[in-house]
């Protein structure tokens, strides 16, 4: 698809003049550039191509987007002790948050948070204990803005009754043919679907609360600066209400795996355990005041859940297709969720120390706050 950047940039209110544009491959959704102008100083511009067949409701999103940036931007001003920054939507010229063209694609623009860089693979105990503690305060920071300012805007996004049910009706769909390709990630689906369904169990009777979360917390979100400190948390396509576990178990799924998402040789997937320890550290240090019992108690396994739960998108995208995530290769989807339930399996073996190191976590906080 040729996309004339100038043009689209030319609905925006930008300093200076458009100079140049970059493609930025991050993510399986979106498509986002770089957009450098005129104005002298000024760090540019990140353009993105919003996805419409996944973000039905654009003016939804969009407002979301500005509720949870604005409260943000607010609780920063107020607190010199947090330091982060926050991304700011640019508006359109005739003062729109978002840009919809001729042919029916939906732009946005975010001023460019410059010098900065992200992780893929954490590399140090340090870097994961500063992301842990950044998701937490991110969400505290959160806690109070009216769940009712904001629409879902990816209905049953992390609900894994809908998530199976879906994937079994396109196991009988099987619009694509791949399903003789699967039986052992059916397999592997089956045997743990019941012990999955124990978290919407726990939702629905409301013993785990709802609060609002990022829920796509990819380790690869957290920008850091040049000295490795959390500074901003970006992609908040997701920010709605949801438990505080699928903001733990994703950037667990990710942070802590020692391969890429989409690594092809399984034996290099592997729970990174110092990385894991480190950043629940630094994210009960952040949240403990606000934990349940239940959450503390279903901390370890939401690793697994997470991780489950977009291993079988995955899965369910690569049987439908592949019309959901960007893929680069047939296989792509299959081998994304390959590496997700090999991740799980790794992880189910070290379960018990992963829930000592909550408890560890839990139990060096309550006494911190003592002292
Ligand atoms: C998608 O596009 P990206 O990488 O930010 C997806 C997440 C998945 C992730 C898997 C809206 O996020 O839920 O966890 O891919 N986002 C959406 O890498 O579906
Ligand atoms: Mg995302």
């Amino acid at each position: 698809m040729k996309r004339n950047i100038k043009e689209i940039v030319s609905h925006f209110s930008i300093a200076g003049e458009f100079v140049g544009f970059s493609k930025v491959n991050i993510g399986h959704i979106n498509d986002s550039y770089f957009v450098k102008t005129s104005a002298a100083g000024h760090p540019g511009y990140f353009l993105q191509w919003i996805n419409n067949y996944i973000f039905k409701d654009v003016e939804g999103l969009m407002n979301n987007i500005s509720a949870v940036t604005g409260h943000l931007a607010e609780k920063l001003a107020g607190d010199p002790n947090l330091i982060f920054k926050v991304i700011e939507i640019i508006p359109c010229t005739d003062g729109k948050k978002f840009y919809s063209d001729s042919a029916g694609n939906y732009w946005r623009l975010y001023n460019f948070i410059d010098n900065m860089h992200g992780y893929d693979v954490v590399e140090n105990t340090k870097i994961a204990y500063e992301g842990g503690k950044a998701f937490g305060i991110f969400m505290s920071l959160l806690a109070d803005l009216p769940a009712d300012h904001l629409t879902e805007t990816i209905p049953d996004f992390h609900n894994m009754e809908k998530r199976l049910e879906t994937f079994f009706h396109s196991l009988t769909a099987n619009p694509a043919d791949r399903v003789k390709d699967i039986q052992q990630e059916i397999d592997f689906v089956k045997k743990r679907a019941g012990q999955m369904l124990t978290i919407p169990a726990l939702i629905k009777s409301g013993k785990l609360p709802k609060r609002i979360t990022h829920n796509d917390t990819k380790f690869n979100n957290i920008l850091f600066d040049k000295t490795n400190h959390a500074m901003c948390i970006v992609d908040l396509d997701t920010v709605m209400p949801g438990s505080i576990l699928f903001d733990f178990g994703d950037a667990i799924r990710t942070g802590a795996n020692t391969a890429q998402e989409d690594e092809r040789d399984l034996s290099k997937v592997d729970i990174n355990l110092p990385i894991y320890e480190a950043y629940t550290q630094g994210f009960i240090k952040s949240t403990r005041h606000t934990l349940t019992d239940v959450e503390i108690n279903n901390l370890a396994f939401s690793a697994r859940f997470m991780t489950f739960i977009i291993g079988l998108r995955f899965l369910t995208d690569f049987v439908d297709g592949d019309p959901y995530f960007r893929t680069l290769y047939p296989e792509h989807n299959l081998d994304r969720a390959k590496v997700q339930f090999r991740l799980i399996e790794v992880m189910e073996k070290n379960a018990d120390k992963m829930n000592e190191i909550v408890m560890q976590a839990i139990g060096k906080v309550g006494k911190e706050r003592v002292s």
